[in-house]
């Protein structure tokens, strides 16, 4: 019996096979838990339609976490098929791509910082409102981020600050939720190959000096960010929340690596 088993979680994020939330749905399935997805526009929706039969799950649902309607609607639409909500998994983060590439002060504007806190942050607790009256004493809330938020990576720009909000926002919701016996937590991933990062100018490289640098010498897989999600939502973790934990090969453990191998 999976450590999921019989549990219903909702994932927000997959978006290709490289997903990091594709992952953490394949752990899912894998440990027993009925899955429900959503997808961000009518592009997606027939790859995630595809994903989610090969789960066995027939529950997939628009949902620009942009729009507070599309929002709502997900959760008046997944009420028909379930009567509460064991897990929800928030894979979701965005910043224009001009945000991305060049020196912060310069880069940085007012819309840009808006749509990264809107999408990467807000949405969060956004969908834990939406979701609020299906969840329950136990369900569980987990959230997606990366150590930009504490420390100064080159080009990560504003999404860094919309990562500090979001990790504060897990803090602000167990906090909120807690006398209710709803969880919140995060994972700060190490980088993964994924679309929201194909974009990003000398992503190879960085892999490449992440893996030198790193305790394991190596990058992280969606698998291995797939399963502290499945610890993290199951049972096992009953006692955690509030919490953001590494799954980074150790990478933000070290200073400055070593000079020599
Ligand atoms: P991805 O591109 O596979 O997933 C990003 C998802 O965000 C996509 O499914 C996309 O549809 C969705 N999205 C963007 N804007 C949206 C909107 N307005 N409404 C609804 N959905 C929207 O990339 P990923 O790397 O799997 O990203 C998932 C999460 O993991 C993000 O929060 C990202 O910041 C975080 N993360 C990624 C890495 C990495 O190196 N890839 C590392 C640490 C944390
Ligand atoms: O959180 C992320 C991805 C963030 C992201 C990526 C994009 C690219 C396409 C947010 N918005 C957009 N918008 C786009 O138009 N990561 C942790 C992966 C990532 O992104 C970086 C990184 C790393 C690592 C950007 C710059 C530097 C490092």
């Amino acid at each position: 019996m999976g450590i999921l088993s019989g549990k219903k979680a909702l994932i927000v994020g997959v978006a290709s096979k490289h997903s990091i939330a594709y992952g953490i749905a394949e752990a899912f399935a894998r440990e027993g838990a009925e899955l429900a997805f959503t997808y961000q526009n009518e592009k997606l929706q027939s790859r995630v339609e595809k994903f989610a039969d090969s789960w066995g799950s027939t529950l997939t649902f628009p949902c620009d976490v942009a729009s507070d309607e599309q929002i709502d609607n997900v959760f008046k639409e997944l009420g028909k098929h379930w009567d509460n909500i064991d897990i929800i998994i928030h894979a979701v983060g965005y910043a224009p791509a001009h945000e991305l590439d060049g020196n912060f002060v310069d880069v940085t504007t007012r819309d840009g910082f808006r749509i990264a806190h809107d999408i990467s942050s807000f949405s969060f607790v956004a969908l834990a409102k939406g979701a609020r009256g299906m969840m329950h004493e136990n369900s569980s809330l987990l959230t997606l981020s990366y150590l930009g938020a504490e420390k100064v990576l080159q080009n990560y720009n504003v999404m860094g600050l919309a990562k500090a909000s979001l990790e504060a926002n897990v803090r602000y919701m167990a906090a909120s939720l807690g006398r209710e016996g709803i969880r919140v937590n995060g994972i700060s991933a190490g980088p993964i190959k994924t679309l929201a990062a194909s974009g990003i100018k000398s992503f190879r490289r960085m892999l490449a000096e992440n893996a030198k640098r790193a305790p394991l010498r190596r990058n992280v897989t969606t698998a291995e960010v797939g399963n502290a999600a499945a610890f993290l939502s199951s049972d096992m973790a009953s006692g955690i929340t509030g919490e953001i934990m590494y799954v980074d090969a150790g990478f933000n453990i070290t200073g400055m690596g070593e000079l020599e191998d």
